[in-house]
């Protein structure tokens, strides 16, 4: 991998993994709808996702994407629209038209959030978003899913949990996601020569994780960080928080009671889904 482009490179995640990501692709080139504050000494390449001409234009001459661009929480259909669907098709689509052999998309949790908190879900667990955000999420694993098949890119969709060194409430302690821990999902899917299209969840070591990783594993992921060395930290974190009946059901917390209408305990009453995987 010579040449590997990151997008979102001036959000969040994006800024905490730069200097990582350069270390180990000295070829890296940034991308963003706005400039970047420190390009680590990067080229950087602007381009809004919603505008294929300039995503064209940012994958030109590119190995690898590492597409974390796009709307990163919870919005509104339009900008939901704009940045996370309309944005992932012209990312994946332009790749292909560039000749990109490897995309990594940072997919979520909240693709899956629904799943409750008492389940272990594998990486074969179906979608069951919670939100907008995650089903823009859901669409893009499927969009890579395609391009994988239908045209040979190797895609490898990061169900991301919470990136960052603390978990930073109970639920954290679960999701926590390390920078470093992340670099090594996305080495791994930029360069093992068995990837055709995976689904990682992007947590590091978690002693309480809600998810089976094994795939990950069988790829060589030996995650270096637990959450739950920091358990006093989140417990801490998580009493300045109120009860939420809802979002302390589900994997996806908060962003599954946002706007939610529905009798949960009449839907838990009618669902057999832990049955189902423990099978
Ligand atoms: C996400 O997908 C978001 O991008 C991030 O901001 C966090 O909210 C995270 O999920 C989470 O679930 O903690």
């Amino acid at each position: 991998m010579k040449s590997v482009l990151l997008t979102g490179a001036g959000g969040d995640v994006g800024t905490r993994i730069t200097p990582l990501l350069k270390a180990n692709y000295p070829g890296l080139v940034l991308s963003d709808m706005k400039p970047v504050a420190d390009t680590h000494g990067c080229e950087f390449r602007q381009a809004d996702v919603s505008d294929m001409a300039a995503v064209q234009a940012a994958v030109k001459g590119i190995d690898g994407i590492v597409h974390l661009g796009g709307y990163s929480t919870e919005g509104t259909w339009e900008q939901i629209l704009n940045a996370n669907i309309i944005g992932c098709y012209n990312t994946f689509e332009a790749a292909r038209q560039a000749g990109v052999k490897r995309i990594i998309f940072a997919s979520s949790n909240h693709a899956a959030g629904f799943y409750r908190r008492d389940e272990t879900i594998p990486a074969e667990a179906a979608p069951l978003p919670d939100g907008r955000y995650g089903v823009s999420k859901a669409f893009g694993e499927a969009l890579g899913a395609m391009y994988a098949m239908k045209h040979g890119l190797g895609v490898t969709a990061l169900r991301i949990g919470n990136v960052g060194e603390k978990p930073i409430d109970v639920r954290r302690l679960s999701i926590m996601l390390h920078p470093e821990d992340l670099v090594q999902l996305i080495r791994i899917g930029l360069e093992h020569p068995d990837i055709v299209y995976e689904v990682f969840y992007g947590i590091s070591g978690n002693t309480r994780a809600w998810y089976d990783n094994t795939r990950a594993m069988n790829f060589g992921y030996k995650p270096k960080y637990d959450a739950e060395t920091q358990v006093a930290y989140a417990e801490a974190e998580q009493k300045k928080l109120k009860p939420d009946p809802v979002g302390d059901v589900y994997q996806g917390g908060a962003f599954c009671s946002m706007e939610y209408s529905a009798d949960m305990d009449a839907i838990e009453d009618k669902l057999t889904r832990t049955a189902d995987f423990s099978e």
